[in-house]
């Protein structure tokens, strides 16, 4: 993508320096660091989230442990890379595009005017067939604009998708009522409702759109914003989400020649997510926002970034490793049960992990009754971290006066410790009962989460492995 491709040249020349270097030190990356700062300032980027970028960066690199068979150079750029994506907004924000042909469901687009409004709509109700499987209805409410109306019909029938035939006489509440009875005799099962903008922010705009959206009562609104407009953008954004909650962005005119500075700024300065990128004028040039993807393309450094994913993973095997061997000798203690958590955490989502293992249907159930099992985690956490090194490594003294300790440190109630040591203990002699059924043999412990065999990257579990 142009816009990225001059960032892009600077990043990975800075970081090019740091090949070869022996440690990662204050100094080394004091230089490195400084030219990423102007490289992104350069790029438009907004100062504020330059500022958060760079002591984030600092912060990891410095007193990092550079892993075993990578360079620290390598790792420094893995650290550029994740702090990218993290700025991007981490995972990819899906679109809601719940709805059926009885109650369908409404995205609503907003935006200055020229931004792309009308063109995103027809482009987004071709992605909404083609990668939803479901029936698209388009509603021009852009009544101020003559050839408005016009243009969305003219868009719509070439993409063969039903268009509410606006009266411009009507205006814009009108035209959202008719409309919505209009999409159920149609059968739509997502609606969008394009709308008008203006020149800059005004307040006759917000409330017109907010009448609108009260009628509407729409499951998303995107905001269409023009990258083209660089750091201005992130005011834009920030004026439209104030009045309008929006639930997510799209970027366009990223095939132009912009600087940037929007796609890098926006998430970061609003807290509202990209959820897709215009980048062009047909109604198949858009796409969809992955932050991890834009940053590998920015950095252009995937054999870097997987070699050191690979390294981290070692140390989580070897870790892992060890706790499976431990619980064969019955000797599995709650730091193991702490670095098992975190391990956990990584790899996101307990009931996915869950899902996967054999024999996890009574684990499930027994989670089941518990409304909030991240929260449960959290609580754990804080418990263990309120133990004494002796305590973790044997909770068999854990009598009252401790308990109570515990308690007060963490923030629970006894009663939770008890809890937590009762399930602790169920949960040692479940593990060691698996291990004598044979199910660690081969290396491998399937049955704990983290264990090697479902790492991230390496295929995930095999239901069919012979253990
Ligand atoms: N190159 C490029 N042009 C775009 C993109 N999105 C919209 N446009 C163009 O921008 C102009 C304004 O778009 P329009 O949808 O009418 O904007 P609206 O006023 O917000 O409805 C049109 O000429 C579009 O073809 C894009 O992603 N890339
Ligand atoms: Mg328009």
């Amino acid at each position: 993508m142009a816009i990225f491709e001059s960032l892009s040249d600077r990043l990975l020349g800075s970081l090019k320096k740091l090949r070869g270097q022996s440690k990662i030190s204050e100094e080394n990356i004091q230089a490195i660091l400084r030219e990423i700062r102007l490289s992104l300032l350069e790029a438009d980027v907004n100062f504020n989230v330059v500022k958060s970028f760079i002591d984030n960066v600092k912060a990891k690199s410095i007193g990092t442990n550079v892993l075993q068979g990578v360079e620290p150079g390598q790792q420094f750029v893995k650290i550029v890379h994740d702090e990218l994506v993290s700025i991007l907004g981490g995972d990819q924000a899906p679109l809601d595009v719940k709805g059926d042909s009885q109650k369908p469901g409404l995205i609503m687009m907003v935006g200055l005017q020229g931004a792309g409004k009308t063109t995103t709509s027809a482009k987004l109700a071709l992605h909404i067939r083609q990668k939803f499987k479901k029936k698209p209805g388009l509603i021009p409410a852009d009544v101020y604009r003559p050839a408005a109306i016009e243009q969305l019909k003219m868009l719509g029938t070439n993409l063969n998708v039903p268009v509410y035939p606006s009266s411009p006489a009507d205006s814009p509440e009108v035209i959202l009522q008719k409309a919505l009875v209009w999409a159920r005799e149609q059968m739509c099962e997502v609606l969008i409702l394009d709308t008008a903008g203006r020149s800059q922010i005004d307040d006759a705009l917000m409330g017109e759109l907010e009448k609108l959206k009260n009628i509407a009562e729409p499951r998303e609104i995107l905001l269409v914003a023009d990258a083209m407009l660089g750091q201005q953008s992130v005011n834009v954004a920030e004026g439209f989400h104030k009045r309008l909650s929006l639930t997510g962005l799209v970027l366009t005119k990223v095939d132009g020649d912009a600087r940037g500075g929007a796609a890098l700024s926006i998430r970061q300065a609003t807290g509202v997510p990209i959820k897709f990128l215009g980048i062009g004028e047909k109604s198949d040039a858009l796409e969809v926002f992955h932050p991890d993807r834009l940053a590998s393309r920015i950095l252009d450094m995937g054999d870097v970034l997987s070699l050191v994913e690979k390294a981290q993973e070692v140390i989580d095997e070897k870790q892992a490793m060890e706790s499976a061997k431990k619980i064969a000798k019955n000797q599995f203690t709650m730091d193991d049960f702490l670095a098992q958590l975190q391990m956990l955490k990584k790899m996101g989502g307990l009931s996915s992990i869950l899902g996967m293992l054999p024999g996890a249907g009574q684990m499930m159930k027994q989670l089941e009754g518990q409304a909030l099992p991240d929260r449960e985690l959290k609580k754990i956490e804080a418990i263990i971290r309120s133990m004494t090194k002796e305590e973790r490594a044997d909770h068999r003294i854990l009598n009252g006066s401790r308990r109570a300790r515990i308690a007060r440190g963490s923030g629970t109630e006894v009663s939770d410790i008890n809890k937590f040591i009762k399930q602790f203990e169920q949960s040692q002699k479940m593990m060691s009962q698996m291990m004598k059924m044979g199910l660690g043999r081969g290396g491998g412990m399937p049955g704990m989460p983290g264990m090697p065999g479902m790492g991230r990257g390496r295929g995930g579990f095999n239901p069919r492995r012979p253990f």
